[in-house]
């Protein structure tokens, strides 16, 4: 039996198409049943599509924007129902005791509308485990904030799923006793990345190495071959950027430490090693973060790689990406240079096992040969998971990587 699922447009009566408005789920989230999955809308109203099938979101096939018709492929689902039926094939008879503790778990009697729903998912809240006080045993938003107060209170914590609720779950409180307040709704894409940076901290034991590379010849070159860009008549407006020359760095070092170009396996007993350098790149947009990818940055030139990641960072402030052009990184890079300001530790993007974050650099006297020298230093963060990478690998990694930007001739042809 197969556990993935494509959930498709159902008919839409006399209606031949619709345009996506907005896409409520995110590839490796779960899904309920009856939850909506996205909005459409068509000449007459707006429709929300329902997940015909629970699971965990494995490939999201349309993005806004796009016009989609009946029986078309919205998202591919990894089917709960079917992953438990399978297990159940599997495994050994249940006792009765087993099985009247599983029904209890089965989430097909909840009743309960796609924005409960929806709610319930955003806020971790299991609605099995909520008393419904509506009609016909619905759950209503007030069981969930009831549910909610009751959880905040609950000690001592014993697992990830009920320190996650605990702590998303502050009590309430009425900020207006201690002052005037004005509420200012998140937008779409804060609200999603707010998500998985929290789920990728609280899922990753992080810890950062820092480093510090002198790129002063590094800056010499970059400002003479843009001098010499500016005059040929092809490449002219391309920008050969700082970041175009570290995600090449950075890359020529994943080559020769496999691990932190992997992920971990789900079993968490293995890693797996990816031969592709796919390195996301996290951009500032007025909506909020966004990581778009740079594709096979091992097999691509510098000019090539410039014009990418200014074309990626304007078509992502302009709203303009795809959930596809965001996914399949095996490293990132978050670099804050640009704006100024120290050091930070960037977040590691999950399933990625490190991140590279970028400081501003800045001209600093470094004792060379007797006497103090102006060198332009630019201050370096790798963020990895500990599960996977040990504090002497990333040591080792960094000290790469500072070699790597201070001297640029190895590897740059
Ligand atoms: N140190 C000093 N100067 C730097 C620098 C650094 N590390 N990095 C870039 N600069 C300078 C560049 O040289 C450039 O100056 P000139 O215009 O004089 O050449 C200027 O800053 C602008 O740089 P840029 O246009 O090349 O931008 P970028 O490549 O540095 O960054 C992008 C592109 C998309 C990464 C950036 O615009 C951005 O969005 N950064 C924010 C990412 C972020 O928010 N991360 C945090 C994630 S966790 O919340």
């Amino acid at each position: 039996m197969t556990t993935h699922i494509d959930i498709v447009v159902p008919d839409l009566g006399n209606i031949t198409e619709a345009k996506i408005i907005e896409i409520f789920v995110q590839v490796g989230g779960t899904i309920e049943l009856e939850e909506s999955i996205l909005s459409v809308e068509t000449e007459k109203t707006t429709i929300e599509i329902p997940a015909t099938e629970a699971g965990t979101i494995q490939a999201i096939h349309v993005k806004e924007g796009d016009i989609i018709t009946a029986q078309q492929p919205i998202v591919t689902v990894v089917s709960t129902e079917r992953i438990k039926n399978e297990l159940e094939t599997q495994a050994p008879k249940q006792t009765d005791f087993d099985r009247e503790e599983n029904s209890n778990t089965i989430e097909n009697d909840i009743h309960a509308s796609p924005m409960v729903r929806r709610l319930a998912r955003e806020r971790n809240i299991p609605l099995d485990k909520v008393t419904s006080t509506g009609p016909k045993n619905r759950i209503l938003e007030e069981d969930l904030e009831k549910f909610a107060a009751l959880k905040s209170r609950e000690q001592p914590l014993s697992s990830l799923e009920q320190l996650t609720q605990s702590l998303t779950s502050l009590p309430l409180q009425d900020f207006n006793e201690f002052g005037p307040t004005q509420s200012q709704p998140f937008s779409r894409i804060k609200k999603l990345s707010a998500s998985i940076l929290h789920r990728n901290w609280l899922l990753a034991p992080h810890v950062t190495q820092f480093g510090e590379a002198d790129i002063t010849e590094l800056e010499a070159f970059r400002k003479k071959q843009q001098t010499i860009l500016a005059n040929t008549s092809t490449e002219k407006s391309v920008k050969l950027t700082l970041l175009s020359f570290i995600m090449k760095a950075a890359v020529n070092v994943l080559q020769r430490f496999p691990q932190f170009n992997a992920s971990l396996s789900p079993d968490q007993q293995s890693l797996i090693l990816k031969k592709y350098y796919h390195v996301g790149v996290a951009v500032d947009t007025p909506e909020g973060l966004v990581v778009p990818v740079i594709r096979e940055v091992n097999q691509k030139r510098l000019i090539i790689l410039a014009t990418e990641l200014s074309a990626m960072s304007t078509q992502a402030r302009k709203g303009q990406l795809s959930s596809a052009d965001m996914q399949g990184h095996s490293f990132s890079i978050s670099s804050l240079g640009s704006l100024g300001g120290g050091l930070f530790t960037p977040i590691i993007n999950l399933p990625d096992v490190a991140i590279l974050g970028i400081a501003k650099a800045t001209i600093k006297p470094v004792y060379q040969a007797s006497h103090f020298e102006p060198r332009l230093l630019l201050p370096l963060a790798l963020s990895y998971d500990h599960r996977v990478i040990d504090g002497a690998e990333a040591v080792r990694f960094m000290s790469a990587l500072v070699d790597s930007l201070s001297d640029i001739r190895e590897w740059l042809l």
